[in-house]
């Protein structure tokens, strides 16, 4: 039996930058779900990974397979369909999985064969043997996994292309941020895997640089931590020779042994979201407000740097708090905060959020044609209405931040720094110039944007009803 495991591409993110910037290689990152599954398929399956991101093969070459299964974030729904819709045609069965599968059921149940929706880790064999004996059923639901239960993933399918591993050791989040589809789709409650099967999957990754995909690496709680802690000495006394990133909330800079350990363990950069420079922006979507108000935010990030550990600072522009000026005011707030890098998004309803049903019943999503439109729901293109910005006005600031914070003066003193203090210069030079460079890209893009769908902010929209559930908002684990 022939599996074809399918990560669509975005044509509109990474694909075209990868080939016009070479630093974006840094930037590509590995479809871990599907080397999950693959871990979990049984031998007499011959499974193929296909990461479209890396090169979109022709499809009609390759030999049939006896079932398909994609997964998609919303950004890649549309090519997703694609891929189905091309598979299906020559009878070949098709499955979806996924965070947007899983958002939109009745969308994607039109357009294959079978959804599974959540996590898929417990139900995928049973999904495999109706798909051998060809009953496969319309819909599957994989619930929560039990994270003793989650697979070692298959790193040796995916080998090749890629500058980073990945690597999952927690699912959920209890923050539960309303622009954020996290705690909607992993559930509140923060589940770790064991830690020697973390440790285990490490030692199976080829790659010296590993993502760490946590939404959350040391959770919040106490047990969280100390968890954390146990992880970060296993990892330590394995001597895996492996430096890895990670995602955390800023509570990692307040525990001194909690970094040293991090740092011995090989952790060499965090993704931080701070989402917004004014306590009103946090206030309005934050579940992390508690954590970042009345704290000395640069002491912070300066204790995590002190461990030779880069600092990812992360925001959001668009929030109803962001009036003019707010681009160059989150840039110069990164810059005080300190940090290496800076990653701003625009405010996105992504379908199953509260941001979604908010923006919605307002109605502020002018992009709504659907599902072609979910290719701009990448956070890079202002989909929406904001309260004080128009789209033009948005993408200016946007515009303004990047100019401001990655100008050659900022990048040369940030490098400097990491020169100076002895952390990673390299890396931080490859980020910096990484970020840079897609700027004038990023204009060229805007562009188009504009010229594409610029009419749809212009009138006020006469959306139909949108053909995703929100299913899981009233979810026993969400309360
Ligand atoms: C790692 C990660 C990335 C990596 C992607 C690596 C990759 N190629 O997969 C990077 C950094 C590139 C990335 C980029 C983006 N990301 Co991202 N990312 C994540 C993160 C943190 C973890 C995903 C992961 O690897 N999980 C581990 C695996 C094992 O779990 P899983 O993917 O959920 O897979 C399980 C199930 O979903 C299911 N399943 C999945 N696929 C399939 C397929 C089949 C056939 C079946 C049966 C089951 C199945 O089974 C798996 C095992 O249980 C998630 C948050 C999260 N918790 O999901 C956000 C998340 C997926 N990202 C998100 C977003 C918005 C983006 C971006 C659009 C935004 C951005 N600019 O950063 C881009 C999109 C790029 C693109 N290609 O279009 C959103 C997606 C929401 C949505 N509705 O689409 C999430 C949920 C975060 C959030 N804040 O809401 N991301
Ligand atoms: S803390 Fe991060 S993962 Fe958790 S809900 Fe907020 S944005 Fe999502």
């Amino acid at each position: 039996m022939r599996l074809y495991l399918i990560n669509p591409s975005n044509p509109l993110v990474s694909i075209v930058k990868v080939k016009e910037s070479r630093w974006n290689r840094y930037r590509v990152w590995k479809p871990l779900s599907l080397m999950v599954l693959a871990g979990r398929t049984p031998p007499e399956w011959e499974i193929s990974i296909v990461d479209e991101n890396l090169g979109v093969p022709d499809y009609s070459a390759l030999p049939p397979p006896d079932l398909v299964g994609i997964t998609a974030f919303t950004s890649q729904a549309n090519r997703a369909y694609e891929v189905a819709n091309h598979f299906r045609r020559l009878d070949v069965p098709v499955v979806m999985g996924g965070i947007h599968a899983t958002m939109c059921v009745d969308e994607a149940l039109e357009r294959v064969d079978a959804v599974v929706t959540r996590e898929a880790d417990g139900i995928w064999r049973q999904v495999l043997e109706d798909a051998r004996q060809g009953g496969l059923k319309r819909r599957y639901d994989g619930g929560f996994a039990d994270m003793t239960d989650v697979p070692l993933a298959r790193h040796d399918l995916l080998s090749r292309g890629y500058a980073f591993g990945a690597v999952q050791t927690t699912r959920g989040c209890p923050l539960n941020c309303s622009f954020c589809s996290v705690t909607a789709f992993n559930g509140a409650h923060y589940r770790q895997r064991p830690i020697p099967d973390v440790v285990r999957e490490f030692q199976s990754i080829r790659e010296r640089l590993v993502l760490v995909v946590d939404d959350n690496l040391i959770g919040t709680r106490p047990e969280h931590i100390a968890r954390a802690k146990d992880l970060f000495r296993a990892l330590a006394r394995a001597n895996l020779r492996k430096e890895w990133i990670a995602q955390a909330t800023i509570n990692f800079a307040d525990d001194e042994e909690l970094l040293a350990l991090a740092a011995q363990a090989g952790c060499s950069g965090v993704f931080i979201g701070f989402e917004s420079p004014s306590p009103e922006g946090l206030r309005e979507y934050g579940g992390k407000f508690h954590l970042l108000k009345d704290r000395d935010i640069h002491a912070s990030v300066q204790r995590i740097q002190r461990h030779n550990i880069l600092v990812a600072g992360s925001f959001i522009i668009g929030l109803d708090a962001d009036e003019p000026g707010i681009g160059s005011r989150i840039a110069e707030t990164a810059r005080r905060y300190g940090v290496d890098n800076l990653n701003v998004l625009f405010l996105t309803p992504l379908p199953g959020t509260r941001l979604w049903d908010q923006m919605k019943s307002q109605d502020r999503i002018p992009l709504n044609t659907l599902p072609q439109d979910w290719k701009y729901y990448t956070l890079t293109y202002p989909v929406a209405r904001y309260q004080h910005l128009s789209l033009d006005g948005i993408i200016q600031e946007m515009v303004s931040c990047s100019e401001t914070f990655y100008s050659v003066p900022g990048i040369f003193r940030r490098v400097f720094r990491s020169f100076w203090h002895r952390r990673k210069p390299w890396i931080s030079l490859v980020g910096n110039l990484s970020y840079r460079g897609n700027i004038r890209l990023d204009g060229r893009v805007y562009a188009g944007f504009k010229r594409q769908r610029g009419d749809s902010f212009r009138h006020q929209s006469n959306a139909t009803a949108s053909p995703c559930l929100h299913q899981y908002e009233n979810h026993p684990a969400l309360s």
